[in-house]
Formats: structure tokens, C-alpha cells, sequence
């Protein structure tokens, strides 16, 4: 099996270089963020308590994403990998992320961080809020939250991961067939190791 996280603060091309990623390697993909919207969109009491800490740029709590997480791997038994995209966000996430793979057997091969600057973070996230009809990406002090909950609580788990000799920056900037590039080498180094 191989495990993949894909790093970096909001806006930073995580949902958009997974779809390309899971394409080419055959991964599952798992994106909280997805998750969590689904749960939105079917008006579930779970979604219906999630949209009101989104909509001010908070985090969802880790007993929440956690158990998601858990059932997604449940429901998904014969899977040859996850990219795992916009989780883990905090350590506890981090931590309980490790022991659910370990009871599997496996474990996370490699996380890659896409480094991109705040003003362009806030440039894109806007950029995306004039179509993607989403409420945190529409309002400025909603995505400056968001990127303050990053500095907070999320840098911390590169820091983590790095411990483990686990976490390899990737400049977030350029094309994005430019950056899926970088990804990729870095990905088939790590499976040919
Ligand atoms: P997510 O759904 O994870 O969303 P995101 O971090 O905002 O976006 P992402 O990084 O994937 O966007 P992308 O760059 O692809 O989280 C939303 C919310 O859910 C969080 O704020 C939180 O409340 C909650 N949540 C989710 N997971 C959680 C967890 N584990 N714990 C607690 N709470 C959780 O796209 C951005 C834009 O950039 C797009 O328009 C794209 O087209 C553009 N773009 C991408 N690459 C580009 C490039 N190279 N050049 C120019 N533009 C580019």
C-alpha cells in the first residue's frame, strides 16, 4: 500500500493537483473538506453543525474528522493507497491518523508540502469564490481565518511528519502541470526506494 499526504495551507493546490494525482497512480482519494461538504449538501445533522464552524474558518473538532476518516477506511478495504487531502490538520489528527493505518498494516510513505505565499493564497482562494459558490471562499476576513487556523494549529504537522524524515516541500507556485510534475518525481523516487 502506499499512503500519500498532500500539505499545505488553504488554497494551495491540494484539491487540485489530488485530481490529477489520483488519476495517474490509482489512489483513493480522501479529502475532508469533500467530506464534509457532501454532509452539507445532504443536510445531515453532522453538515448542519460543520457549515456554521466553516463558514467562519474554523476547524471542524478531530473527533469529527477523525471518525470520518475511519469509516472511509472501513468502506474501503481493498484500496491500493490513499492521498489523504486536507487531513491530517492538526497533531491530534496526525497522531490518531498514524495508529488507524498501523492497525491496517501500513503507514504514511510520504507527505508533500506545497509551499505558496499568502497573498497569492488569498488571490486564488477569492479567484475561486466567483465560481466555486462556496461561502469561505467568498468573504476576505473568512479566508484570512482560515489561513490564521493554518499557521496555528496545521504548520505544526509538517513539523511532525518531518520527525519521521517523512515531509518534502514542493514550491506551489507555477503551472499546475509544472507542480504535478514535481509531485510526481517525488512520488516515483519514494515507490522505486
Ligand atoms: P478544504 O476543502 O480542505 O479546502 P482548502 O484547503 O480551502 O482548499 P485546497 O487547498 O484544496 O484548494 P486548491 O488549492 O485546490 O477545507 C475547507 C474547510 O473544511 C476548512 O477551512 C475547515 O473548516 C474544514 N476542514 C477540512 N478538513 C478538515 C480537517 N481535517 N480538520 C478540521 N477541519 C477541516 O484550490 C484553490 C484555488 O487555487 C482553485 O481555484 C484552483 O483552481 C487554484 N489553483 C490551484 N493551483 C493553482 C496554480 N498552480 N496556479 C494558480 N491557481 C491555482
Amino acid at each position: 500500500m502506499f499512503n500519500l499526504i498532500l500539505f499545505g495551507p488553504p488554497g494551495s493546490g491540494k484539491g487540485t493537483q489530488s485530481e490529477k494525482l489520483i488519476a495517474r497512480y490509482g489512489l483513493k482519494h480522501l479529502s475532508t473538506g469533500d467530506l464534509l461538504r457532501s454532509e452539507i449538501a445532504a443536510q445531515t445533522p453532522l453538515g448542519l453543525a460543520a457549515k456554521s464552524i466553516m463558514d467562519k474558518g474554523q476547524l471542524v473538532p478531530d473527533e469529527v474528522v477523525i471518525e470520518m476518516i475511519n469509516s472511509a477506511l472501513e468502506n474501503n478495504p481493498s484500496a491500493r493507497g490513499f492521498l489523504f487531502d486536507g487531513f491530517p490538520r492538526t497533531t491530534a489528527q496526525a497522531e490518531a491518523l498514524d495508529k488507524l493505518l498501523s492497525q491496517k498494516g501500513t503507514e504514511i510513505a510520504l507527505v508533500l508540502a506545497l509551499q505558496v505565499s499568502k497573498d497569492e493564497l488569498v488571490a486564488r482562494l477569492l479567484n475561486r469564490g466567483k465560481t466555486s459558490g462556496r461561502s469561505d471562499d467568498t468573504n476576505e476576513a473568512v479566508i484570512s481565518s482560515r489561513i490564521e487556523e493554518y499557521e496555528k494549529k496545521t504548520a505544526v504537522v509538517g513539523e511532525y511528519y518531518n520527525k519521521f524524515s517523512k515531509l518534502v516541500k514542493i514550491k506551489g507556485e507555477g503551472t499546475i502541470d509544472e507542480i504535478f510534475d514535481a509531485l510526481c518525481s517525488e512520488i516515483d523516487a519514494k515507490s522505486a526506494a
